[in-house]
């Protein structure tokens, strides 16, 4: 039996010797670790099922990224860091958040020097807002990021963009946090190698399929693609993996992912490899899959809000359709129609 400890902030139980959350009333299995030569990694990413990639040295020219080395070496410049009176940083899209009148956002984002960010790390008290740095790398940084970053396993990166067809790659988003910060659930709309240079973290994972069960907010919400509520926890299926420095996790497109620093391996500092997803397939085949399924619904919500010019519309519009017509138990035998004949 795993020990138990809590805090004011939750209760922590021990996973393979990582002090991470408590959630016994999730059913979750292991994702796959597999060496990232396996010949079964690309029939894995094909399928688009998540795989932790382990002795790869995708990323290893970055394992020293460290609060010392990044303070060094990254320059100059002004970095995004989300500021959290609570252990949870929700993402919500600020621009949006400017037509919702009563949301409150869940964190404050600021701007600071890696210095300023690296102090406010260090001298952190209990009762001090949590930070969590997230910013995309760009060409201010010096010259030695510049260098590691050059030095990623590029060849078997473009590699594997090319053989599943996804398209470019976007983005790399550097994430640098403290102990027991928590990326609620959400899902995103890019292909995503995760990787994860000093610290430990505890991924879950759902699959697609399991949307009816995580209740995201809106298209049109500042927290579109985040869960917002829970009812339906103990139905929930899902997967779970620690990720060390040196990992790279496959994070498939529309797999729902909530992300957890553990509490008893310091600073964590990640690099995603973000990737447009790629063509839709000219020859459909039904029944869809889940993600298809995704994508079709975020479009009905996308073109009603432009059909109704409001977003605000598209909820009172589905639900006026829906209720009563399509709603679950209201099947061929439930119809009731002698009532008013
Ligand atoms: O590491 C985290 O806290 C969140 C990362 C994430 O959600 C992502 O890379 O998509």
């Amino acid at each position: 039996m795993a020990s138990v400890v809590s805090d004011k902030r939750g209760t922590y139980v021990d996973l393979e010797g990582h002090t991470v959350r408590k959630y016994d009333f999730l059913q979750l299995s292991k994702i796959p670790r597999l060496e990232f030569d396996d010949p079964n990694v690309e029939s894995i990413i094909a399928n688009e099922e998540p795989v932790l990639l382990v002795n790869s040295n995708i990323i290893s020219s970055a394992l020293k990224w460290d609060l010392d080395y990044l303070k060094k070496n990254l320059g100059a410049g002004s970095f995004s860091v989300y500021s959290s009176k609570t252990c949870k940083f929700m993402y919500y899209d600020e621009k949006r958040a400017k037509q919702w009148p009563y949301f409150i956002p869940p964190t404050q984002r600021i701007h600071m020097k890696f210095e300023e960010f690296c102090s406010r790390v260090r001298n952190l008290k209990a009762s001090d807002s949590r930070v969590y740095l997230q910013q995309m790398l760009d060409d201010s940084v010096g010259k030695n990021i510049v260098k590691d970053f050059l030095e990623f396993k590029w060849q078997w990166l473009t590699e594997m963009q090319r053989k599943m067809n996804w398209g470019s790659l976007t983005s790399n988003l550097l994430l640098i946090g403290l102990p027991g910060n928590i990326t609620p659930v959400h899902y995103d709309e890019q292909q995503n190698f995760f990787g994860q240079l000093t610290g430990f973290k505890r991924v879950i994972l759902f699959h697609p399929d399991q949307f009816k069960c995580l209740y995201p907010f809106p298209l049109y919400h500042p927290c579109d693609r985040q869960s917002q509520r829970f009812p339906k926890l103990k139905e929930l299926k899902g997967y779970e993996v620690i990720v060390g420095p040196g990992d790279v996790l496959y994070i498939p497109m529309y797999w729902w992912h909530h992300v957890e620093s553990t509490m008893n391996s310091g600073i964590t500092t990640s690099v995603n490899f973000w990737f447009k997803a790629g063509p839709t397939p000219s020859q459909i085949t039904h029944p869809l899959t889940a993600q298809q399924k995704v994508a079709v619904m975020r479009n009905i919500e996308r073109m009603l809000g432009e059909a109704l010019g409001d977003p605000h519309e598209v909820g009172p519009l589905l639900n006026c359709m829906v209720n009563g017509r399509y709603t679950e138990n209201n099947d061929e035998n439930d119809y009731g129609a002698d009532v008013l004949s």
